[in-house]
């Protein structure tokens, strides 16, 4: 299938705004062209230093700005991480992301994730990391430690930003984008729907995403979960339809990408779910917990995927590394 990047935002509006069950439609015949129908990309999330953020995302319990009564922790040592990430792969998980609030990874920081990045990547896992904006060299320098993903995600579209986050621009993260990118990292790039946005603001971001000069190879789709003590806590919450509306775009216009259900799915039924797996995700954190919030556990996760059919992806591993990963099995 040929992969376009000159989408246009009224071709994309068209395509958000068809009837529910033809856009469905339309995306799981996309998502069976370019990828095996019963299979899920699972992930773990942690958090290895949580709050005091300087950034002011209206959306987020780990600002500074606000007070969230959310605890904040210091790093937390490399060790607990390894032990975090073996557990995370007993249990079926391909992908290791750890997440710092951070506006940008300091030099004294560097040592620190770099050594991680080895040690979750000597265990077999693909690895993943968002610390927010990097520049060209620290992406570089995670690339050769071996760190497969960077997420930083656009969020919102580019007109809305503004209403949500005042201490960077839109730019600021196309910027972080391009290094990531030009280290030869693979991108983990999506949004959040849910926050008081517009339909437009939904195509805006699809636009984006869908327009960058190569897919980000996985996609998140947040749904806003909202935080007591932020700026959003009380919004009104978003219909499911629209999330899935907003997966199914997403499926289509990026279709050799990963589509993945990120925050929000605790609050979400089983067929809600299914629904959006029709309408074409193929990726979900596995866990009780996302960064600071909780998160449909292991637990229900494996019935739903029983329920389903589901089978969880084997981590895409080279030749050289799957025989590392034999050696520490056997060790
Ligand atoms: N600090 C880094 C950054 O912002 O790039 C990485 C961590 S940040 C928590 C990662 C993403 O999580 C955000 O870009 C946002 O899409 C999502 N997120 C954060 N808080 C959320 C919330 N309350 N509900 C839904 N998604 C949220
Ligand atoms: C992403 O898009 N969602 C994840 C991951 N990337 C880092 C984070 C979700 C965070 C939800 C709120 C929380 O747990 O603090
Ligand atoms: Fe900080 Fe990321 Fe939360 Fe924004 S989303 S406040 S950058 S941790």
């Amino acid at each position: 299938m040929h992969v376009r990047n000159d989408w246009t935002r009224e071709e994309i509006q068209k395509l958000y705004e068809q009837p529910f069950l033809d856009l469905v439609f339309e995306a799981q015949r996309v998502h069976r062209e370019n990828f095996s129908a019963n299979t899920i990309q699972v992930s773990t999330l942690l958090s290895i230093k949580t709050g005091k953020c300087p950034e002011d995302c209206k959306y987020c319990s780990q600002s500074a700005h606000y007070d969230s009564k959310l605890e904040a922790e210091k790093r937390i040592a490399v060790d607990k991480v390894i032990a975090e990430a073996k557990e995370a792969k007993e249990s079926g998980s391909s992908r290791f992301c750890m997440g710092a609030a951070w506006r940008n990874p300091h030099e004294r920081d560097m040592p620190y994730v770099l050594e991680m990045v080895k040690e979750v990547k000597a265990l077999g896992m693909e690895t993943c990391m968002t610390l927010g904006m990097l520049n060209q060299s620290q992406a570089e320098r995670l690339r050769d430690a071996g760190l497969d993903y960077y997420n930083h995600n656009l969020d919102t579209s580019r007109e809305y930003y503004s209403n949500i986050i005042s201490t960077r621009t839109f730019d600021d993260r196309l910027n972080t984008l391009d290094h990531v990118r030009n280290a030869g990292l693979k991108v983990c790039s999506g949004g959040i729907v849910g926050l008081g946005e517009q339909k437009q603001d939904r195509i805006g971001l699809l636009h984006e995403l869908a327009t960058l000069p190569i897919h980000p190879e996985s996609v998140p789709i947040n749904m806003l979960v909202p935080i007591e003590g932020t700026p959003l806590e009380e919004v009104e919450k978003l219909e499911v339809t629209e999330w899935i509306r907003t997966i199914a775009v997403a499926r289509i216009i990026m279709p050799k990408s990963y589509i993945r259900l990120s925050a929000g799915r605790e609050s979400l039924s089983d067929t809600d779910q299914a629904m959006a797996f029709m309408a074409g995700a193929n990726s979900l954190f596995s866990g009780d917990k996302l960064l600071t919030t909780p998160n449909a556990g292991e637990g229900r996760d494996k019935v739903l995927f029983s329920k389903l059919g589901l089978v969880a992806e084997k981590p895409k591993l080279t030749a050289a590394e799957l025989s590392v990963d034999a050696m520490a099995e056997s060790a």
